[in-house]
């Protein structure tokens, strides 16, 4: 490992996978998807219209059909496969594009499109299909099941592991991220206090930019291929 590096802790949001054509959240007009945030991504919005937040997530998850991994994706996944060290890809998109690269060190912290979560029975289950028919809980045939998303005002998930990766960490990189959601957008300060380096790698200055030791300002299509050729001493 040319680079010293021995555990490496990545964020990537919604800005990895703009070039694979799904929208970023931080759209000019403020709106997403043409919705505002609270109507579609709070539990009081499922809970005030709970068709209109179906059909948001249907639109979503029928949309990931016809988006494809980009070359920061496989990047990654190349890192997955070639890093000996430590490697912990934590993402906060919904989207499957980090496995469809082949990435497996990895967990999504706001849940995941492709899973499907069951108010009656509490179970998740893969899900690749409508929710706005009401279609039965695959583990208790209830038609109760809402996408295994984390809204805000929700707890992220396998926040314990994330915190533990972060504690051993000697690189933190954040990836395609505006910094403006917590507790993510803390993790870089988890990081630095604890010692690691920071690398953000953003096609903008970002809300935390100032916290980096460096900041590379580009699409990630480009930074993050470099960034994994360098870190594999290509
Ligand atoms: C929590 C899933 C506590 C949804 C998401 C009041 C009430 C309740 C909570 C709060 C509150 N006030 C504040 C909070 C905390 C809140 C929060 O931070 N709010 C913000 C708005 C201030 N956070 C929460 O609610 C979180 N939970 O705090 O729980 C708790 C404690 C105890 C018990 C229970 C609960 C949960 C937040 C998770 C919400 N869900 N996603 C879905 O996807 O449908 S958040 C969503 O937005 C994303 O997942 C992501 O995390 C976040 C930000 O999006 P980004 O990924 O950064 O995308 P964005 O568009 O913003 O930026 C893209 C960037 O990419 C840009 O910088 C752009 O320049 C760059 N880019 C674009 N193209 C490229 C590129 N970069 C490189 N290359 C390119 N080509």
């Amino acid at each position: 490992m040319k680079s010293g590096l021995s555990n490496i802790v990545v964020l990537t949001g919604a800005g990895i996978s703009a070039e694979s054509g799904i929208d970023t959240f931080r759209a000019a007009d403020g709106l997403w998807e043409q919705h505002r945030i609270e109507d579609v991504a709070t539990p009081e919005g499922f809970a005030r219209d709970p068709d209109l937040v179906l059909r948001f997530y249907d639109m979503r998850r029928a949309a990931l059909a016809h988006a494809e991994p980009n070359p920061a994706h496989h990047a990654l996944a190349r890192l997955d496969q070639e890093f000996s060290g430590e490697l912990l890809i934590v993402t906060q998109n919904v989207d499957d594009l980090h496995e469809r690269a082949g990435a497996n060190r990895m967990l999504h912290m706001h849940g995941e499109l492709k899973s499907a979560l069951c108010l009656s029975c509490e179970m998740r289950s893969p899900w690749d299909a409508p929710m706005l028919d009401r279609p039965p809980c695959p583990v208790c045939a209830a038609p109760s099941l809402r996408p295994d998303i984390v809204w805000f005002g929700e707890m992220p998930y396998q926040m314990e592991r994330i915190y533990a990766a972060l504690r051993e960490a000697d690189l933190f990189v954040s990836i395609g991220t505006s910094g403006a959601v917590y507790p993510a957008a803390g993790f870089v300060r988890e990081a630095r206090d604890l010692r690691a380096q920071t690398l953000e790698l953003n096609l903008e200055r970002s809300e935390g930019s100032h916290w980096f030791d460096e900041s590379r300002l580009g699409r990630a299509g480009d930074l993050v291929p470099q960034w994994v050729e360098a870190v594999l001493g290509g």
